[in-house]
């Protein structure tokens, strides 16, 4: 590893790898340091069977290149891991990114010199490096967390994590099953292995709202017509409140529906209902403001769950108590069918508790259930928690941990911490991440980050930074637009909140104001000299 570098680019997943390429472009010399042994982040690390991204891969795939885009084949409508996995190898290689890139090495601190005003980069390899920049393209979910369950440690089988599920795959025929976690990864994961095992057991302890995908293997000449239409494809997305324009699906990005399910008939609504599927619960004006209209959308889709799931109590359990909206959507392939199956059993956690792992199994109240293979589908800490991971010193040697621990976790735009300079956040708190098409989000970043270092440079100065002022400003701005949505209800425990993570401050993380109303602010900041932040 080059010992003096102009940036350091942490992590090599979507982001980490088009801000490498950027940089780069712009004629600084840069080291990207990932932690797994290929690139890929997200897509390295959830292997699990079944696991697929929710949006379409022509939307899931970068636009900067109009080589790449033309010149990769995407499999399926909605791609699997390893497509996304061959994908992002793909453009790691098209763009010849490997010779600056540090793989199977994790960065462990990253200190700031007041006096030099640089970076120290270490890992835990002992490799060492200093940077004028830094970018933390971390991953928003990236930090696996392991359930708080007693015993874990002493169960006698297979324990597997979705989040990093063995590269070669499990075989899961001849064994019975224990599934924790119905979150994406679980519902997912769910039908395959129900499939191969003898028995499932499903530990559900909050239902998904989730409903049928579109994954399909792409009919012959069907991606290369899409590939013509590239252009407006991306001017679309790049205007479209989600970054989304749903190509295949229903047009979600048009007019918000305009009537309101408290204002319809039972009969009307039932009539909405055979229409739309699955699309129904969420087809009204209502439903993400009012709690009482989103109760009514829940007994819609409790029909609609009704009309799959066959045994009437495993149906009622599959039927979520929170909000509709509250946390994210889950798109599926056969998950409520994979309960008509004989060797698939749903033990509904709200009956009856995990007390422990023991060597044989999962003792509930409600009984003790025996397996070979424990499968934990239990989520991550999100959106803050790999910076939390990093033992990061900025100004005075302050530690990012004690800065959010004092001010909460504030991040200018979601692009840079106040206190500690050069050093900038793809997809930090604050900005639209997570509830945005991931790729879109990430390419306005990175380009937003180029940019602004191009400017530094080219200006002869030494830091740019956050203020404070600033920073406190926008976080305030970030809340209030969440305030008053099934998104903050007492009743919505969601890993947008940080819920899911014991201890962690309860707040509303991403931006919901839309990408094309941030984009724009953070252009706005840029042309007027990057009001907000402070250089050296
Ligand atoms: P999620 O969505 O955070 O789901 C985690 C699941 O694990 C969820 O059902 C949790 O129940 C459950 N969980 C966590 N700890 C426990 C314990 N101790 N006992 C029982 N159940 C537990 O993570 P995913 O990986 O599925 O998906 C993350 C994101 O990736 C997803 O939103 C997409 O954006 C892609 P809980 O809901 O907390 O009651």
């Amino acid at each position: 590893m080059q010992r003096h570098v102009d940036a350091v680019v942490v992590g090599a997943g979507f982001s980490g790898i088009y801000m490498t390429h950027k940089l780069r472009q712009i004629g600084l010399s840069v080291v990207c340091i990932e932690k797994g042994e290929g690139v890929g982040g997200t897509w390295y690390w959830n292997r699990y069977p079944g696991a697929r991204v929710d949006t379409h891969s022509v939307e899931y795939s970068f636009s900067f290149s109009e080589e790449i885009q033309q010149e990769f084949d995407w499999t399926d409508v909605m791609p699997t891991q390893p497509d996304v996995e061959r994908y992002l190898n793909f453009v790691t290689d098209r763009l010849d990114l490997r010779p600056c890139m540090l793989l199977g090495t994790a960065v462990t601190r990253l200190s700031f010199d007041e006096d030099t005003g640089r970076w120290t980069v270490e890992t835990d390899s002992g490799q060492r490096c200093d940077a004028q920049f830094v970018v933390a393209a971390t991953g928003a979910l990236s930090v696996p967390i392991e359930p708080d369950i007693a015993g874990l440690d002493t169960f006698g089988g297979e324990t597997l994590y979705t989040n990093r599920f063995p590269a070669e795959g499990y075989d899961f025929h001849h064994h019975r099953v224990g599934v924790i976690g119905t979150g994406s990864s679980g519902i997912q994961c769910i039908p395959v292995i129900a499939e191969q095992a003898d028995q499932l057991y499903v530990f559900q302890r909050s239902a998904a709202y989730t409903r049928p995908s579109i994954a399909r293997p792409f009919e012959p000449g069907e991606l290369e017509a899409i590939k013509e239409q590239y252009p407006a494809i991306r001017a679309r997305e790049r205007a479209a409140f989600g970054g989304l324009i749903w190509l295949n699906a229903i047009e979600r990005d048009g007019p918000p529906p305009e009537r309101k399910i408290l204002d319809t008939p039972l009969e009307e609504r039932m009539e909405v209902l055979d229409e739309l599927a699955w699309e129904a619960p969420l087809a009204w004006a209502d439903v993400l403001t009012d709690l009482e209209a989103n109760d009514a959308a829940r007994d819609l889709y409790a029909e609609l769950v009704r009309r799959v799931v066959e045994d009437p109590e495993t149906a009622a359990s599959l039927v979520p108590h929170y909000p509709m909206g509250c946390k994210r959507l889950v798109l599926d392939v056969g998950y409520y069918e994979a309960f008509n199956r004989p060797n698939v059993r749903l033990v509904d956690l709200r009956k009856g508790g995990i007390e422990r792992i023991t060597p044989s199994g999962v003792k509930t109240a409600q009984g003790d259930f025996e397996i070979d293979v424990l499968v934990c589908a239990t989520g991550f800490d999100a959106i803050t928690g790999a910076l939390k991971r990093i033992e990061i010193k900025g100004r005075e040697g302050r530690t990012l941990n004690e800065t959010w621990g004092e001010l909460g976790p504030l991040a200018y735009l979601g692009l840079q911490i106040p206190g500690y300079p050069n050093l900038f956040t793809v997809n930090g708190p604050g900005s639209p991440s997570v509830l945005t098409n991931m790729v879109v989000a990430i390419e306005q970043h990175v380009e937003w980050i180029a940019e602004c270092i191009a400017q530094v440079r080219e200006r002869n100065l030494h830091t740019i930074e956050a203020t404070l002022e600033a920073s406190e400003e926008w976080a305030l701005h970030v809340g209030s637009l969440a305030e008053g949505s099934v998104r903050t209800a007492e009743s919505c425990q969601s890993w947008y909140l940080g819920a899911n993570v014991p201890g962690k401050q309860r707040l509303f993380l991403p931006y919901v104001g839309g990408l094309p109303r941030y984009r724009e602010r953070c252009r706005e900041v840029a042309d007027e000299g990057y009001t907000g932040f402070q250089f050296s």
